[in-house]
């Protein structure tokens, strides 16, 4: 028997739930706890049969009555022609921060980080980043430009953007902004409002150098690209040529379906690695140039306020991080003992390649098991095994990614850019663990 199993088989005398979310969630926790005691006992029926006469044996009977369900039919098929997720799952939303913006289509509602697995997020999660409202736009009537320095400018219908060789790779998004709260201090409980504008999907589309090859692109005097939406928002953003060539992709389709309207329905910009803006939604042109056009966005927004009171500009890569979301802030742990600490790390640079998880603030790390294929200019999930003993705890993770970049700590990060910034904060999270399991937003220096 491994470690693993012996501690998670003194578990099974443990109580019921080990963990609970100030927002519910208690389903889960009832799940979650029942696959413990069936991992304990072994895969395969047998398994789960000597699993399910302990539990009863615990004087939890719930086995021994059919429900009505195993009594009566069922709904019949396509009773949902568009199906959605369990009303038990009702509570996992994307939520808004009230107060935050003073008009609901220039704001946000971030992705629930704390319930969602693996690495992809569901469409319908996907946090929504406005800056005009969203529109659902008739593909029929949508049209794509390509001008500028090109030998033939073309304008594109959709039909005929879907007539040219496709890919399909899964990259993170993250708006700028992201964290951007935390930069002076401590600020918001939970990990869904720290981290979640953040997502991560597979994204099909034709890449862009596609399109600019079929126009001709003078690749003598082209330096940049504009990209400009649709919506009333004037949201346009310059992309260096070699990146606009490499994999930026004109894309129509999210997670095997067409891209959801939040998200740019019928067709955005997908530039792997860089900050949530430049993924110009409701895409309508793009134009090539000599010179970066310092639109709005570029120089009042998206920009990073130094100590010394100057502006830096065009910081677009989103640098290496990571953070934990299970336990996160608003979480409670129930009882000592085994837990899978799990979370997320990504790196605009490339892929990850390596976490390490502290559980004392910062002292000790060990390296956590790193889900694959690790891909490039994606999320990458991450879990460890930790026993908690019931006593204070703050919990870290610090990613690496490829190129040889550290996760920094805010005390790192402060130390170069002061505290008077908004974007562009991949600090390392710290969650801290209280004896009564309640955990919270902490910030270690
Ligand atoms: N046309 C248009 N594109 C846009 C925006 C916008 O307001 N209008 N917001 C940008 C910002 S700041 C971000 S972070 C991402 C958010 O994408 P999402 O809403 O699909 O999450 O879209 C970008 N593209
Ligand atoms: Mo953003």
């Amino acid at each position: 028997m491994t470690d693993l199993a012996r501690i998670i088989g003194r578990l099974l005398q443990a109580p019921e739930n080990f963990l609970s979310e100030a927002h519910g969630a208690q389903a889960r926790t009832a799940r979650r706890s029942f696959m413990g005691k069936a991992l304990a006992m072994g895969a395969g029926v047998a398994g789960s049969a000597a699993a399910l006469a302990q539990s009863a044996a615990a004087g939890d009977d719930a086995i021994l009555s059919l429900p009505d369900h195993s009594k009566t039919l069922g709904q019949p098929v396509a009773a949902q022609p568009y199906g959605l997720p369990s009303k038990w799952e009702s509570n996992l939303q994307r939520r808004e921060s009230p107060g935050l913006t003073r008009v609901r289509q220039a704001s946000v509602s971030f992705t629930p980080l704390q319930g969602l697995f693996g690495i992809i997020t569901p469409n319908g999660l996907h946090f929504e980043r406005h800056h005009q409202g969203w529109h659902d736009i008739d593909p029929s009537k949508h049209r794509l430009m390509i001008n500028g320095l090109v030998r033939e400018p073309r304008v594109f219908t959709l039909d005929d953007l879907m007539r040219l060789p496709s890919v399909s790779r899964i990259h993170f998004i993250e708006c700028g902004a992201n964290t951007g709260a935390e930069w002076a201090n401590v600020a918001l409980p939970t990990v869904q409002y720290t981290h979640g504008m953040l997502a991560c999907s597979e994204f099909t589309g034709v890449l862009l150098s596609t399109l600019l090859d079929l126009c001709g692109i003078d690749r003598k005097r082209a330096r940049y690209v504009l990209a400009e939406g649709a919506d009333g928002s004037s949201m346009t953003r310059t992309i260096a040529v070699e990146r606009a060539l490499d994999d930026v992709i004109v894309a129509w389709g999210q997670n095997g379906e067409m891209l959801r309207p939040e998200n740019g329905y019928p067709l955005r910009l997908v530039v792997p690695g860089v900050q949530g803006v430049s993924w110009v939604k409701y895409l309508r042109r793009i134009e090539v140039g000599e010179q970066p056009w310092d639109t709005k966005d570029e120089t009042i927004h998206y920009i990073d306020l130094m100590p010394d009171g100057l502006h830096r500009q065009y910081t677009s890569v989103q640098e290496c991080k990571s953070v934990i979301t299970t336990p996160s802030g608003g979480q409670t742990l129930l009882d000592r003992g085994y837990y899978n600490v799990s979370g997320l790390a990504w790196s605009g640079r490339g892929r990850i390649k390596r976490v390490d998880v502290s559980v004392d603030g910062g002292r000790n790390w060990r390296s956590a098991r790193l889900e694959g294929p690790v891909q490039n200019k994606a999320l990458t999930r991450f879990n460890i095994d930790w026993v908690w003993d019931g006593t204070d705890a703050v919990l870290q993770s610090r990613a690496i990614d490829d190129s040889g970049y550290v996760q920094p700590a805010i005390r790192q990060l402060r130390a170069v850019r002061g505290t008077r910034s908004i974007y562009h904060n991949n600090a390392i999270q710290s969650w801290k663990v209280a004896p009564n399991g309640e955990v919270s937003n902490v910030q270690v220096s």
